[in-house]
C-alpha cells in the first residue's frame, strides 16, 4: 500500500514530515480497517508500517470505552518544528524516579503499577470538591491528540503525540474559588509497589504545582493518552501533567489529587535542589543550569543538537503570562 508514504502536506520542510505522516497514515489505515484494538498486531495485514515506528502493545488492554475514544482528533494548532520521537525511543528513555534513576531501566520497572481503578481527587479551593476515577474523564471531556515538543531540564528532548483535554475544562468543572492562586498536583504514594520511594531524604509523593494563570492556558494538558492509545505506564499512566513551555519535571505523571491552594506549594524538585530547579521552570536558553548550558539540546534517538528556544518555541501562547 504505497499511500502510507505520501506526505501530508504539513506547514514543514520536506524532510521533516516522514515519520509524522507515517504515524498518521497508519492511524487512518487503522480507522478504516476498523480494526478493533490498535495494538492487535499480529492481525495487521502486510501494509503495516514498519515496527520500528509503530510498536505493538500487548500490555496495553483498551477497555470498551477506550476503545469509542482512541485515537482522538488530531488538533492541527499546535506545530512542530521537529520530527516526532519514534514511540520506541520516548518509551525506552524515562525520567520515573518513583521506579529507577535509570532512565532505560524505568519501561521495565513501572509495569508494576496498577492504574485501574484510578481515582483522582480535586479539592481545596473550589466551589465543588470531586473524585474522578479515570472513566470520569473519558465521559465528561472531549479528548484530542496534540504534537508538542518536550524539553527536559538535562537538555535532551523529543516531539510527542499526546491525547489528553486541557487542564482549564478540569478547573472549570470544579469552579476555583477567587481567592485560589496555585493548583499543586501530587502522584501516588506505594513505595512497596515503586522501590525508588523508599529514599526517604526525598520529598515524596512526586509533587509539582502551577500559578492559577499558567494552569488555565490552552497549553497544558491533562494527558491520558501517548501515540494514539492509552498512557504506556512508563509516561505517567492513566493520567498525567503537560506543560510544554516549561522544563519536563513539571510534567508529573501517574496524578492523584489536585489541589487549589493559596500559597506557592512546594516541589518535588525544587525542595531536593532550589539552586538547580527554579520553581516556575519556564525553558529558557539565556539561564544556565549550574551545571551546563541550556543554550542547545539533543534530539533523543537521532542525537541531532537544536538550539534551545524560549519557553520551548511557545512565546506566541505563554509570553504574556511573564510580563
Ligand atoms: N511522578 C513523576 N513525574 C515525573 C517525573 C518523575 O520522576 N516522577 N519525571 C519528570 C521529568 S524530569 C521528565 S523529563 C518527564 C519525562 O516524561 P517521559 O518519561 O514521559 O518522557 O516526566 C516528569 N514527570
Ligand atoms: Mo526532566
Amino acid at each position: 500500500m504505497s499511500n502510507i508514504h505520501i506526505p501530508k502536506g504539513w506547514e514543514m520542510p520536506e524532510n521533516e514530515v516522514t515519520p509524522e505522516s507515517v504515524y498518521l497514515n497508519r492511524r487512518e489505515v487503522l480507522k478504516a480497517m476498523g480494526m478493533v484494538s490498535l495494538f492487535a498486531a499480529g492481525a495487521l495485514p502486510a501494509c503495516s508500517p514498519p515496527q520500528s515506528v509503530i510498536d505493538a502493545h500487548p500490555e496495553i488492554n483498551l477497555t470498551d470505552l477506550e476503545k469509542t475514544v482512541y485515537p482522538a482528533n488530531r488538533i492541527t494548532k499546535y506545530k512542530l518544528d521537529r520530527r516526532i520521537t519514534a514511540e520506541a525511543v520516548a518509551g525506552s528513555y524515562n525520567n520515573f524516579y518513583e521506579f529507577s534513576e535509570v532512565k532505560e531501566d524505568v519501561d521495565h520497572h513501572a509495569q508494576r503499577l496498577q492504574t485501574r481503578p484510578w481515582q483522582v481527587e480535586v479539592t481545596g479551593l473550589v466551589k465543588t470538591p470531586k473524585v474522578y476515577d479515570l472513566d470520569d474523564f473519558l465521559k465528561r471531556f472531549i479528548l484530542e491528540e496534540r504534537f508538542y515538543r518536550l524539553r527536559c531540564v538535562e537538555a535532551w528532548a523529543m516531539a510527542v503525540p499526546w491525547t489528553g483535554f486541557p487542564l482549564k475544562a478540569l478547573l472549570d468543572d470544579v469552579e476555583p474559588l477567587p481567592n485560589a492562586t496555585h493548583v499543586r498536583f501530587e502522584s501516588f504514594h506505594k513505595p512497596f509497589l515503586a522501590q525508588g520511594q523508599f529514599a526517604f531524604w526525598q520529598p515524596w509523593p512526586y509533587a509539582e504545582a502551577l500559578t492559577i494563570k499558567e494552569a488555565v492556558n490552552e497549553l497544558v494538558l491533562m494527558a491520558t493518552g501517548i501515540y494514539g492509545h492509552p498512557l504506556s505506564k512508563q509516561h505517567g499512566a492513566p493520567i498525567r501533567l503537560v506543560v510544554p513551555w516549561k522544563y519536563g519535571f513539571k510534567s508529573i505523571k501517574s496524578i492523584t489529587k489536585i489541589e487549589l491552594v493559596d500559597y506557592e506549594p512546594s516541589t518535588f524538585w525544587n525542595t531536593l535542589q532550589p539552586l538547580e530547579y527554579g520553581w516556575e521552570a519556564n525553558v529558557d536558553p539565556n539561564v544556565p543550569h549550574p551545571r551546563w548550558p541550556q543554550t542547545k539540546e539533543e534530539l533523543i534517538g537521532t542525537r541531532e543538537v537544536r538550539l534551545t528556544q524560549k519557553y520551548n518555541g511557545y512565546s506566541d501562547f505563554v509570553a504574556s503570562l511573564y510580563t
